[in-house]
């Protein structure tokens, strides 16, 4: 059985999520970001991280990729222009949205008070409306962004799109509201949910 370390409030989440979608079973090592289970597997002690037989692997894209990969759902196949374009998905999804919110969030309470900057917000939410855009375009008229069939940056952009409302950023209307909510909706998100909650208050 998969184990995964981290929380429903971290990255893990999107790993929760894709297994659910996948129908595995895991285990949930409910650890935060720099404990000591998460120092223990990952040097950087940032979570999450996947045990499978026995080895870690972190990045949560790493781990979502290499799942769809290893269970042969929701991914194209290596050396497919499909999956180039796919890949290209995901690069957008942590280049434009992931990395700006994160930014913001170290900005407002992550690092030590002293080395906060206010001042960057205004451009983060700048920077997060531009991705926005993009996305409407690429995303056009399609279900997913891969057209009818939901793939990995489907996953991670619904995720960064949550981080992006408890962060009070402003996310779109239309299309892109609408395929946010659909993401959602999902049932394999929701028992995502309901199971990290459960593991948390175990
Ligand atoms: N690229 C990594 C980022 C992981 C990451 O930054 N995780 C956060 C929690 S969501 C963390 O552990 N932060 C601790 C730190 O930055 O020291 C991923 O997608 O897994």
């Amino acid at each position: 059985m998969y184990q995964v370390i981290g929380t429903a409030r971290s990255r893990a989440m999107r790993v929760f999520w894709m297994l659910e979608e996948l129908g595995q079973d895991y285990e949930i090592l409910e650890a935060g970001p720099r404990s000591e289970a998460a120092q223990k597997v990952n040097p950087s002690g940032k979570v999450p991280a996947l045990i499978d037989n026995g080895t870690a692997i972190f990045d949560s894209v790493a781990i979502m990729q290499y799942l769809a990969d290893k269970h042969g759902a929701m991914t194209a196949p290596c050396g497919t222009i499909e999956r180039a374009i796919q890949d290209s998905f995901v690069h957008f999804a942590n280049d434009e949205m992931d990395a700006v919110l994160w930014v913001a969030t170290k900005h407002t309470f992550y690092y030590p008070e002293e080395l906060r900057v206010p001042a960057i917000r205004p451009s983060a939410e700048w920077d997060f409306a531009r991705a926005m855009k993009t996305l409407e375009t690429r995303l056009g008229d399609n279900e997913f962004v891969m057209g009818s069939e939901i793939t990995v940056p489907d996953l991670l952009i619904s995720h960064c799109a949550g981080w992006a409302l408890g962060a009070k950023f402003e996310l779109p209307k239309g299309k892109v509201g609408d395929y946010l909510k659909r993401l959602r909706a999902r049932p394999a998100m929701k028992r995502a949910l309901a199971k990290a909650s459960e593991s948390a208050s175990a």
